[in-house]
């Protein structure tokens, strides 16, 4: 079916800057886009079958929220008192609460009421315009639960107007089963990764990199055994401590590295040679209460793409709005907001290892958000309400 979407105010971001066309068109194709330019440029004997008027309303593509930890069961809300009292995550997590604490309650909750949940969380990122999604499994730490998480991830992407990415997170926290045996459990994730693989529920394998989490020496093995695969890697790296994580997934050519906070300049040259797309999360820096900021203007003269993301999740970002990480970005992060916005777009998609999304042209992927602004610079710049009217993901409407 070929659908015609006219009197648009385009960003396509196919280009340097905003890629602006005032008086725009979309041509779709199924779910693909066939052209998009100026109205006045359109084929006259263009034959539709639908024709959409946006009454001059502002089109940029579909969000990508290429960094979520969406599936899982309860919530943390006592822990952030704690934080605020004086407790610091690493203390609480130490004391065997944090991520433990959300695996228990994921553990203990069926598939059907996970998947509403997330389902529940998931619609709430899409009416703020986000069209794909990563999310990673993390909160289940056994073959069975990890599988269950993922399963879940894949038939939000099977029931929602949605690309879901999944993306095995099994090196996220030590279980209780493996208390004191951090090199049995590694093990143990190696041995999973195959299985869960051969079910189709992974499209990638990321791990945390941290003193409360997981070494280098452990994530390389965890690392040899997605690579062993052919199933790509990106790391939580540098988030509160600098621990080499960047360096070292830029040696196996990760997606990405993720949070990046403590991130050297070695790290950083290391993702640029390599092509790695840095993540930066603002929400959990904010909720964190962090004072270290990514070195973002290392990033942009190395000429890493940076990607900014929501990083859902119950302890560290419990935010779900794409909007206001656009916003945080260039408060706290100082990225401009044509950064945020291509943070949230192109460069997300890179971040996942998709190049069919992310921009408005001929050949990619017919994502798009229609915004009730009259410049993208406004995306970034008000927050607490959505201006989103419309999202159409593959050519089609979602609901609303
Ligand atoms: N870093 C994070 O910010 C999240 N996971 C991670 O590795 C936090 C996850 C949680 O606290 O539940
Ligand atoms: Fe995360």
């Amino acid at each position: 079916m070929k659908t015609l979407w006219r009197n648009a105010r385009l960003a396509t971001l196919a280009e340097p800057g905003w890629g602006l066309i005032d008086r725009g068109a979309i041509l779709t194709h199924g779910a693909h886009i066939a052209w998009v330019g100026a109205a006045g440029a359109l084929p006259a004997d263009l034959a539709v079958d639908v024709e959409h008027d946006l009454a001059g309303a502002l089109v940029t593509p579909g969000f990508v929220d290429c960094h979520t930890h969406l599936v899982y069961a309860g919530q943390r809300a006592a822990e952030f008192e704690l934080r605020l009292q004086g407790a610091s995550y690493e203390a609480i997590a130490r004391a065997g609460g944090g991520i433990r604490a959300t695996v228990a309650a994921t553990r203990a909750t069926g598939d059907d009421e996970l998947f509403a949940i997330a389902a529940q969380r998931a619609r709430t990122l899409m009416a703020e315009g986000v069209t794909t999604i990563e999310i990673k499994s993390g909160y289940g730490l056994s073959l069975e639960h990890e599988a269950r998480c993922l399963r879940v991830a894949r038939r939000l992407g099977r029931e929602l107007a949605l690309t879901v990415q999944t993306t095995c997170l099994a090196a996220h926290a030590l279980p209780p089963e493996y208390a004191d045996r951090p090199d049995d459990y590694i093990g143990a994730v190696c041995d999973w990764l195959p299985r869960l693989h051969a079910e189709g529920l992974v499209d990638a394998v990321d791990a945390f990199c941290e003193r409360i989490a997981f070494s280098p020496a452990q994530v390389r093995r965890v690392f040899d055994a997605a690579t062993a695969l052919g199933l790509p890697v990106k790391l939580h790296a540098e988030q509160l401590s600098d621990q080499g994580g960047a360096t070292l997934a830029a040696a196996y050519r990760a997606l990405s590295c993720d949070h990046l906070e403590w991130l050297a300049d070695d790290g950083v040259r290391a993702m640029a040679a390599a092509g790695t797309a840095a993540v930066l999360l603002p929400g959990a820096f904010y909720f964190l209460c962090e004072t270290r900021l990514p070195p973002v203007q290392a990033l942009r003269d190395a000429g890493v793409p940076i990607a900014i993301a929501s990083d859902h999740n119950p302890g560290s970002s419990p935010g779900l709005s794409m909007l206001l990480m656009l916003n945080m970005a260039c408060t706290l992060f100082r990225l401009t907001p044509e950064e945020a916005l291509r943070g949230a777009t192109v460069h997300g998609a890179r971040a996942l290892g998709l190049h069919d999304r992310g921009m408005l042209a001929a050949g990619q992927r017919a994502d798009f958000a229609v915004w009730a602004l009259d410049h993208p610079n406004e995306l970034a710049y008000g927050f607490g309400h959505n201006p989103c009217r419309q999202v159409v993901a593959g050519g089609r409407e979602q609901a609303r």
